[in-house]
Parts: structure tokens; sequence; C-alpha cells
């Protein structure tokens, strides 16, 4: 999505998260206001744009090698590419969670008592010491290094230990003085469970429609260009913080007392902190199946070189606001997991 769905998806969150996780986030996020969320939810794009941040470009989405129209489905094996995709993004940032709560781990604990017993990380109190295995972490905590240079990150080599220990070489130890980096944590989590809703973030087709030529209200764009902003755009008629909110509290409301309520608590099924890759291939899946019956039921030919802002777009009117709304409601649910560390 662009900033408009982003923000929205983080104010729906907003008015959906426990007073709990509200307080918390707001604390570890240091913004007492109630834009703490949608204010941090555009983050991750900035950043991929970056040279230092390339590698982070794949997590926005997982491109199914399906076969649309005719048929929609994503698997995480078959899908999820070498370097990595929003479902395992969302996997790892699950597990970055855990790694920083000290009332998770048993293995992490014992093997940072062993790397002390082995000099291999000597910190002074009274800073925390994470061990963190780079095979699923390493690039991820690249990017936190680079955006939260308070924390001292460095790469230790403990020999033999890795082996005994299942993991592989090398580790990164963080060192966490006075910062909680679940702020690295709020941000992305926001931003990819937005995007796992978007239909073309779990399409490989024409890299997720990108390579498509349409255009809209006249102007020339692409076919994943127009679900990601001007279809959203057009219909709340801006991309302020202030089109977002109302937005939000539309859609809301129809979770509350509307369309969406009867539902809504059905959204929620299945989502498990413990196991996020079920949850969310199941949340792509579900997008996916929209490449089929909305975003292109007829075919690439039926869409290119075609003003999609008529029939069309009124089409897709529905499918891109239930697909806010359920991103915003999960996320909520999901903050409120992390929050309360229920894995
Ligand atoms: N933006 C948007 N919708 C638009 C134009 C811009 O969401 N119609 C976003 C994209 C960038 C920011 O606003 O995050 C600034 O855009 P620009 O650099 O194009 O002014
Ligand atoms: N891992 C960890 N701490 C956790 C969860 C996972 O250190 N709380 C590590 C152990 C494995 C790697 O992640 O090296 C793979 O995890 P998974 O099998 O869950 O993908
Ligand atoms: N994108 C996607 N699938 C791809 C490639 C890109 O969903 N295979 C998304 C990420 C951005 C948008 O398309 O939302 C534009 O990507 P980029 O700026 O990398 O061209
Ligand atoms: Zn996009
Ligand atoms: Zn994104």
């Amino acid at each position: 999505w662009g900033t408009l769905g982003h923000q929205t998806v983080a104010y729906i969150a907003t008015n959906f998260v426990s007073s709990a996780t509200k307080t918390k986030f707001q604390s570890i996020l240091g913004d007492t206001s109630t834009d703490y969320l949608a204010t941090v939810s555009t983050w991750a794009d900035t950043y991929r744009y970056t040279d230092a941040g390339t590698w982070s470009a794949p997590l926005h989405f997982i491109d199914a090698n399906d076969d649309p129209p005719s048929s929609c489905d994503v698997e995480y094996s078959r899908d999820c590419g070498d370097t990595g995709c929003v479902v395992s993004a969302i996997k790892n940032y699950v597990h970055f969670n855990e790694i920083i709560n000290p009332n998770y781990l048993t293995c992490s604990e014992h093997f940072i008592e062993q790397v002390r017993h082995n000099n291999c990380g000597k910190v002074p109190c009274p800073c925390k010491l994470e061990i963190l295995p780079a095979d699923v972490h390493g690039s991820l905590f690249e990017g936190a290094a680079l955006r939260y240079p308070q924390i001292s990150w460095r790469h230790v080599d403990c020999g033999s230990q890795k082996a005994s220990l299942d993991f592989v070489s090398p580790f990164l130890v963080m060192e966490t003085c006075n910062l909680d980096v679940h702020l690295y944590l709020s941000d992305e989590s926001i931003q990819f469970i937005g995007d796992i809703h978007q239909p073309l973030h779990d399409e490989g087709l024409d890299l997720g429609g990108n390579e498509i030529d349409v255009t809209f209200d006249g102007s020339s764009t692409n076919l994943h260009h127009i679900w990601d902003t001007n279809i959203p755009e057009k219909y709340v008629g801006g991309y302020a913080l202030s089109d977002a909110k109302s937005f939000a509290a539309t859609l809301t409301k129809s979770i509350k007392t509307g369309t969406y309520e009867s539902e809504a608590a059905s959204w929620l099924d299945g989502i498990d902190l413990s196991d996020p890759v079920s949850s969310a291939t199941s949340w792509a899946s579900e997008a996916n199946a929209y490449v089929c019956s909305t975003v292109m039921p007829k075919g690439i030919s039926a869409v290119e070189d075609t003003d999609l802002s008529g029939t069309y777009y009124t089409k897709a009117i529905p499918v891109v606001e239930l697909q806010i709304a359920r991103a915003g409601y999960r996320l909520a649910a999901w903050l409120d997991l992390i929050a309360t560390g229920s894995t």
C-alpha cells in the first residue's frame, strides 16, 4: 500500500488494541499521541529505497507462482524466495520479539551463559546481552543496527560453542542499553501486516503487476500502483494523515456495528504467534484469491493499456476496504499478542 493504506491500517489497529498494548507501544515509541502507530507505519518504505535498506525490499511481498486468473494460490515453500518474503519477515519479527523478551528464551539464555563463561562477550552492566542466530536474523539486525546507532552491535565468533547449540555462525551480539528495540519490531509489523493484505503483494505475475501498464483518470501508471495508491486515494480524496484517520474511523465503525460486524471475529481464526508462518500464509492466500476474482478476472489483456478509473475502480473498492479493515483488525490482535508475549 501507499501512505494512505498503511496509515489507515495503523489507525484501525489503534482503535482496537487493548489499553495495555496502547500504553506499552506509546512508551516504546516515545509518542503518547493518538498517531503513535500511524506515524511509524511507512518507515519501512522509506528505508527500502536507501542503499543500506535495499536488502529489505523483498520483505514487503511474496511472489506467488500461480496462474491467474484460472488458478490462484500461495505456497510458502514454493513462493518465499531465498532472500525472504513478507511471510518470513513477519515470522522473523516475531522471533525478534521472542529473543528480546527475557521471559521467553531458555535456549538462548543457556547460550548466553556459555558465551559469558568463554569470555566471548564482555558486556558492562547494566547492559543486557543477547545472542542472535545470524542465519535467521542477520540482515534484519543489520538494518536495526543502522537505524539505532544508540545500540552497540558487534559480531562475535564463539568457536566450537555454536556447533553444540545448533546455531550457525556468525552470531550477532546485541547490547541493549537504555533503548527498547521493540521500536523496530513495531514499525515493521505494521508495514508487513498491511502489505500482505494488498492482493498484488501476494502475486508473482509481472512483478506483482508492476509491469502491467494501465492508465487511471488519464495518467499513465501500472496495475500494482493503482491498487497501492490511486484506487484508495480516489475513494478517500487525499493521502494526508487526517484522510487516513477518517477512513479508519469509517472502517472501524463498519467492524463494530456495520457491514463487517458479523464476520470480524472470524478474521482472527487461526491467528497464532507461535506459528506465524501459518497465520501469515493464510492472510496471503486470502488476499491472493482476489487476484483471480477482482484484480484480473479476465487476464492481463483485459486490463493492460486500459483506463481503470471507471467500472474497474467501482468493483475494486469493496475489496480495498475489506482488506484494509482486515489488516487493521488483525494488526491490533497481533500487537496485543506481542505485548503480552503470548506465544
Ligand atoms: N504519496 C502518496 N500518494 C501520492 C503522492 C505521494 O502516497 N499521490 C506519498 C509517497 C511518498 C510521499 O507521499 O511517501 C511523498 O511523495 P512525493 O515524493 O511523490 O511527493
Ligand atoms: N530461534 C531462536 N529463538 C527463538 C526462535 C527461534 O533462537 N525464540 C532460532 C533457532 C533456529 C532458528 O531460529 O536457529 C530457526 O527457527 P525456526 O525453526 O522457528 O524457523
Ligand atoms: N512489489 C511486489 N512484488 C514484486 C516487486 C515489487 O509486490 N515482485 C511491490 C513493492 C512496492 C511496489 O511493488 O509496493 C513497487 O516496487 P519497487 O519500488 O521495488 O519497484
Ligand atoms: Zn505495493
Ligand atoms: Zn511495503
